[in-house]
């Protein structure tokens, strides 16, 4: 298959899950407009139709809160083949009447999307108005976190649930799901109807979800009403570094438009030497989530601790040594397994705990890519774009044997191929 027939493919994959005005992660999986994929997939029709690609943006921004937060999920209301569904987000304080949404966020990779489509259109006018259209909303957005998910001194975000980092059943939180929490309403899983039960969650993990939601929503969302009380709240390695990218990223966009910086440098300092020094584990050579309920870091190592590397967080020498010590412990696997197959929990082929990802290999390569590390940028970026050509657009990729899993025709494996081919690491 050429790179224009992969192209083709992809395009088609995006036009087939378009709803109007956002793109469903997978037809028949995920009916709604979700937070990251969302971002994902706005960049992939940039590349097609940099309209649409705006379009996909501004109608996701529609679900934001009146405290700024953008949630995980926009619900479509004439979906209702999905769970859990709006009835469990409730008292929801949406700013636009209407919109139904669930409680949590997801990784805040929006305002580096938003940087890159905005660059993408020559003409400049019309890029700097977009990005002025959108800028309060995405500077709230981001400031949500540091003013609502913060605790003590630490600039350090926390995550209240394992659906918010993006990465539902990773291994990381095993310890929290082995505690046995259950919610007190029955609920109904979809997901296990669509796609085989052994590449998703365990009804395990799917109680503990459950029970944080009814725990958060009873708090009306206030992390400090429930802090005390919940067994998930974590400094995510993964989170905080694509938050810090967002803010580097947003104050780019500042710059261009004429407006003051969202986080100050001063702050961006600080950051940067909180994630070092609550997250670095030296024997591992990669960063490690905390544990706020014990203080201590879950050692678990996923691709997840090198998430600094697509941030910027760390410079490009110790970037190299976290990359080729990772890529050392999986020699045998398709690059890069989202978890280290010699990590107990490991899954070749189930979801987020082990099978390879596109979304995680684009943020990596792309990060190595800025960082200097051209040559391992480009290994990463063309191993992935071997993978959908022989696999399809597949969800996520067995880890050993790159076959295709979880939902096909998936909307960020078309979008983040569309961009890799398209904009090629030199
Ligand atoms: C997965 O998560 C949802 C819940 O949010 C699910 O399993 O139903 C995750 O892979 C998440 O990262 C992704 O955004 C979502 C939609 O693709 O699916």
């Amino acid at each position: 298959m050429t790179d224009q027939q992969l192209l083709v493919g992809a395009e088609a994959v995006l036009r087939a899950n378009d709803v109007g005005d956002y793109t469903k992660p997978s037809g028949h999986l995920y009916p709604h407009q979700w937070n990251w994929d969302s971002a994902f997939n706005a960049l992939g029709w940039a590349h097609l139709d940099w309209g649409r690609g705006t379009r996909e943006v501004e109608a996701f921004l529609a679900a934001q809160w009146t405290n700024g937060m953008l949630p995980h999920i926009r619900y479509n209301p004439a979906v209702t083949d999905y769970a859990p569904g709006p009835e469990w987000w409730t008292h929801t304080p949406v700013k636009r009447a209407g919109e139904l949404t669930s409680g949590i966020s997801q990784p805040p990779v929006l305002p580096s999307i938003v940087h890159i489509v905005g660059l993408m259109q020559p003409d400049e006018q019309r890029r700097r108005g977009w990005w002025n259209g959108i800028y309060d909303a995405l500077s709230d957005a981001l400031l949500y976190f540091p003013r609502h998910r913060t605790t003590g001194n630490s600039p350090l975000i926390v995550l209240v649930h394992p659906w918010e980092s993006g990465l539902d059943n990773s291994p990381r939180w095993d310890t929290a799901v082995a505690r046995g929490f259950r919610p007190s309403r029955p609920y109904r899983r979809v997901d296990t109807t669509k796609v085989a039960a052994a590449e998703r969650p365990t009804s395990r993990d799917y109680d503990l979800y459950m029970f944080l939601v009814e725990l958060i929503a009873s708090h009306r969302y206030e992390l400090r009403d429930y802090i005390a009380k919940t067994p998930f709240a974590v400094y995510d390695a993964m989170f905080n570094a694509v938050w810090y990218r967002a803010a580097r990223d947003l104050n780019r966009i500042a710059v261009a438009i004429d407006r003051p910086a969202v986080v100050s440098e001063p702050s961006m300092d600080a950051f940067r030497r909180a994630y070092h020094a609550a997250l670095w584990d030296d024997e591992g050579a990669m960063f490690l989530d905390v544990d706020l309920t014990s203080r201590a870091k879950i050692p678990v190592h996923t691709w997840a601790g090198l998430a600094a590397i697509y941030a910027g967080l760390v410079d490009a020498a110790q970037a190299e040594v976290m990359y080729d010590r990772y890529a050392s412990r999986c020699r045998n696997c398709r690059q890069l397994p989202s978890v280290l197959p010699d990590q107990s929990g490991f899954e070749s082929d189930r979801y987020h705990r082990g099978p390879v990802w596109v979304n995680a290999n684009w943020m990596m390569a792309r990060g190595l890519a800025e960082l200097g590390l051209r040559s391992h940028a480009r290994g990463l970026s063309e191993a992935t774009i071997e993978l959908v050509r022989r696999s399809g657009f597949h969800e996520y990729f067995d880890a050993y044997t790159g076959r295709g899993a979880g939902a096909d025709q998936f909307s960020w494996t078309a979008a983040l191929t569309i961009d890799l081919v398209q904009r090629p690491i030199a």
